[in-house]
């Protein structure tokens, strides 16, 4: 609290038409009043001890209205309120509560968010301007007058923009919605979902679709062999009899005639074939 002690003189010449002069300001009992009031004025209208003197003086006069019904002698008004603060909360800011005892005017400390003093001015405190008014830096601040506030957390954001904003794990709750086949990696504010394996086309976020092998160039597999298609991959068949290999890399005919005449009779020939082998006569 801070008080200041005004004098009438000053009060006056807040809203008033004049200072002691008497005839101006009063509504007519200020004859005397004026005159002392005047007293005051020249002992200087900003010292306290000249101000309490004028106060004395309009006192005694018993009922200074100045414009409007309003007091400024520091009697108390017909409605109750403090007649030196009913002018201009007697030069308090508007935010504050304005007193006036024997001494003169105290003002009200200034509100909460608000710097300065109750006696001169309240400014608002812009607390955007420090550390974004401790709101998230995902967050705007917005300042307003005795406060301020904090925006909302961005997408992909949990909890609040006054306190702290953090990040969604989308992975943890459905692989994210990727498909099960694909990772799900979390992001601050998003998460990606990686590429399907081999074996299958598509996307991790748009869904994994199985590859039929099979539907091209037998799946790579032996001609002679049978391809099955399977859930991320193919199997090929083994080779038959007459071949060495696997289906997967190749069938390779056996020249069965190259080991002991293919069993023919030594004086038979032996004619290998595909898979096969004949004896001739
Ligand atoms: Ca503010
Ligand atoms: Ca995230
Ligand atoms: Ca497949």
């Amino acid at each position: 609290m801070r008080a200041i002690q005004l004098s009438v003189c000053s009060v006056v010449l807040f809203s008033l038409a004049s200072c002691g002069g008497g005839g101006g300001a009063g509504t007519g009992t200020g004859g005397a009043a004026g005159a002392t009031s005047s007293g005051g004025k020249g002992g200087g209208s900003v010292a306290g001890a000249s101000g309490t003197a004028g106060r004395a003086g309009t006192g005694g006069a018993s009922g200074a209205l100045g414009t409007g019904g309003v007091r400024t002698d520091g009697g108390t008004n017909s409605d109750g309120s403090d007649g030196l603060c009913a002018v201009s909360n007697g030069g308090c800011d508007p935010l504050v509560t304005c007193s006036a005892g024997g001494a003169g005017v105290v003002c009200g400390a200034c509100p909460s968010g608000y710097t300065g003093t109750g006696a001169t001015a309240c400014t608002d405190i812009n607390e955007c301007a420090t550390n974004n008014g401790g709101c998230d830096a995902l967050t705007t601040c917005t300042n307003t007058p005795g406060a301020w506030t904090c925006g909302a957390c961005p997408s992909g954001y949990a909890g609040s923009g006054a306190t702290a904003c953090t990040d969604i794990n989308e992975c943890a709750t459905n692989n994210g919605g990727c498909d099960a086949l694909a990772a799900c990696v979390n992001t601050p504010g998003a998460f990606t979902c990686g590429d399907c394996p081999a074996g299958f086309t598509g996307g991790g976020s748009s869904g994994c679709v199985d590859i039929n092998e099979c539907a091209t160039n037998n799946g790579g597999c032996d001609a002679l062999t049978t391809c099955t298609n399977t859930v991320g991959s193919r199997t090929c068949s083994a080779c038959s009899s007459g071949y060495t290999g696997v289906g997967a890399t190749g069938c390779v005919d056996i020249n069965e005639c190259a080991t002991n005449n293919g069993g023919c009779d030594a004086l038979a020939t032996c004619t290998n074939t595909a898979g096969a082998f004949t004896c001739g006569g």
